[in-house]
């Protein structure tokens, strides 16, 4: 017996006697351990050692090549009520979906060691936090799970105080996409994941019990579990104000996180704070604020693109002790990845000689696994216990037309509008088309575990007496102009943007009132040095009222194809700005203006 919990231990046995593995081994999580690991998977061929001069502890593992983002077509909620999991999710019954995947994972761990992985969703004394096991025979999934989390004998202490803990059971089976699948149980809170060792579905901490089943436990709880960065910015004054952000996957949210000011920024004092990358949990404090942690310990980040211009603090940071996936490797034995200026490729992510004819030699989706507590700009405040207080939430797509630089939602309703109504271009992150508009509401579209509709009523909720909410913004860094060139700059120069937004959150900053929002003029934000276009500017802060009228009806046709569920007054919200800009001409003529 390996814990004082009853309920861990038989659990663990009946798992043992389903997949029948040759060992089983519990995690402690130490450092001791972690070499073993390490060890054991360079001799197996499961990782590749890293030139030692110029990447210290570094580590490269292969994907098979089937294998190598999520599959959401595979993935599945299971609640008794299929309304409960709603339109958003693909269902299945839950005795349906336990058959066919125990099916799957009978015998399937003959001949190899069970690991048994207690871990912590955020600081282990926190009281947002919550905590999982996964048990897992990819010794790949378990070195992720200590550096994405809270693992080990600490994690297994609080579960055995708090008497529960979230059930996940993951085998890479025979990597087959026919026998993949990855099920979600939020009435039992449970999660089995088959086929698959690619982070988003066999890391069970992060996208399937951080966001899948911690959104059910928020909604039932109070709170808020969502794929958002948070960061800290410090003004000049040395004031910390704390932002939450969501974007799609793989739209830059890493970036913003770790963004380095423009350089008269920097000299006039500005500061910023990395407390997550990728997912935030948000709880009402005692002073009506919301609260968050990020409950992650370490950032799975997408490596191409990743460069000295678009993420110098990244880049630095998993100089040593990182675990790559998918990345190219240069004649010394360097990982190398599109985007990188220095080096050129020898092996391609698939350990093949490189030939651009094959492709790119890093795959778009190639990933580094790294601890928080790297990153240079890594806040101590991720370990605070109570969080940190959010002062504006910002919501953001890739949208090449259409959506203005930034704008901001008149009330909570509205930006919980706002926030339903997103839209993107898909990435990599996720196998599928690249570059097709979807509409991926708070950019939870993969990752919420319950019916969206009783999502949105769940957002509404939070505005009641005593609340002291975040305001809510709309960004969008992919404005591209007649010729496709991308109209804003980006990177750190979206401080600018983020100044903006914490002055209107202070009542200093200026806006023009639009009948979707408030929208900077060019003089409301801080453009000195950027030398763009006037036209450009016009262009990214304008509101064409006609095209907006098109986009508001299609959201309309969005939030009813929810049904009965949706909350009316979402919809009114909806129709109120449909009619605002049926009025608008005049706001057109104005917005061009700007
Ligand atoms: C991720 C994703 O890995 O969103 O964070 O796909
Ligand atoms: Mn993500």
């Amino acid at each position: 017996m390996a814990s004082s919990l009853e309920s861990l231990n038989r659990w663990v046995e009946e798992v043992a006697r389903l997949t029948e593995p040759a060992e089983i081994h519990w995690c402690n999580g130490s450092d001791g351990e972690y070499r073993l690991l390490t060890e054991k998977m360079l001799a197996s061929g499961d990782l590749h050692a890293l030139n030692p001069d110029t990447h210290p502890g570094c580590t490269l593992h292969r994907s098979n090549p089937t294998d190598v983002a999520r599959v959401e077509h595979l993935t599945y909620i299971c609640t008794r009520n299929r309304d409960d999991a709603g339109p958003n999710n693909h269902w299945m019954a839950p005795a349906e979906a336990h058959a066919k995947v125990d099916h799957l994972f009978a015998g399937c761990m003959r001949g190899r060691t069970m690991y048994v992985v207690p871990y912590c969703m955020g600081p282990i004394d926190s009281p947002i936090s919550r905590c999982g096991v996964e048990i897992t025979d990819s010794p790949y999934v378990v070195a992720n799970m200590r550096i994405m989390t809270r693992m080990g004998a600490a994690a297994l202490s609080r579960i055995e105080r708090d008497g529960g803990f979230v059930k996940g059971l993951h085998s890479i089976g025979e990597l087959d996409p026919d026998r993949r699948f990855i099920m979600h149980f939020p009435e039992e809170l449970s999660i089995k994941s088959i086929g698959s060792g690619y982070g988003g579905n066999a890391l069970l901490g992060k996208k399937c019990h951080a966001l899948r089943i911690g959104s059910w436990q928020a909604r039932s709880e109070g709170w808020l579990a969502e794929h958002m960065l948070i960061v800290g910015i410090e003004n000049p004054q040395g004031e910390i104000r704390y932002v939450a952000a969501a974007f799609p996957s793989a739209c830059g949210k890493t970036n913003l996180a770790m963004l380095i000011p423009p350089e008269s920024y920097r000299k006039a004092g500005w500061k910023v704070w990395t407390v997550g990358d990728d997912i935030c949990w948000m709880k009402p404090g005692a002073d009506g604020r919301l609260w968050a942690i990020n409950p992650e310990a370490g950032y799975f980040g997408v490596a191409p693109g990743t460069d000295t211009t678009t993420n110098p603090n990244a880049l630095d940071m998993i100089q040593h002790d990182t675990i790559y996936t998918n990345v190219g490797v240069t004649a010394d034995n360097q990982p190398w990845w599109e985007g990188l200026s220095e080096g050129r490729p020898a092996t391609d992510w698939q350990g093949r000689d490189y030939d651009p004819a094959n492709g790119p030699a890093a795959h778009p989706n190639a990933r580094f696994t790294v601890s928080a507590r790297q990153c240079p700009s890594w806040s101590e405040h991720a370990e605070a216990a109570q969080g940190v207080p959010i002062s504006a939430i910002i919501f953001g797509g890739r949208r090449p037309s259409l959506v203005p630089l930034v704008f901001e939602a008149k009330d909570w309703t509205h930006g919980v509008l706002v926030g339903a109504a997103m839209g993107s271009e898909t990435t990599a992150a996720a196998t599928g088309a690249v570059g097709v508009l979807r509409r991926d509401s708070m950019a939870m579209k993969p990752f919420c575990g319950y019916n969206f509709a009783d999502y949105f009523s769940h957002w509404l909720s939070f505005d009641k007496p005593g609340a002291k909410l975040p305001k809510i913004f709309h960004v969008n860094w992919f404005r591209k102009n007649a010729e496709g060139r991308f109209l804003w700059p980006g990177f750190g120069e979206n401080l600018r943007v983020l100044e903006w937004i914490l002055g209107r959150c202070a009542g200093s900053a200026g806006a023009r009132e639009t009948p979707i929002g408030f929208v900077p003029d060019a003089g409301d934000l801080n453009l000195d040095e950027l030398d763009l276009p006037s036209v450009a500017k016009r262009e990214l802060l304008a509101v064409d009222a006609k095209a907006w009228r098109g986009e508001i009806a299609a959201i309309g046709e969005y939030l009813d194809g929810f049904g009965e569920r949706m909350p009316e007054r979402l919809k009114r919200e909806q129709r109120h700005i449909a009619d605002a800009l049926e009025m608008a001409p005049l706001a057109t003529a104005r917005a061009a203006s700007g």
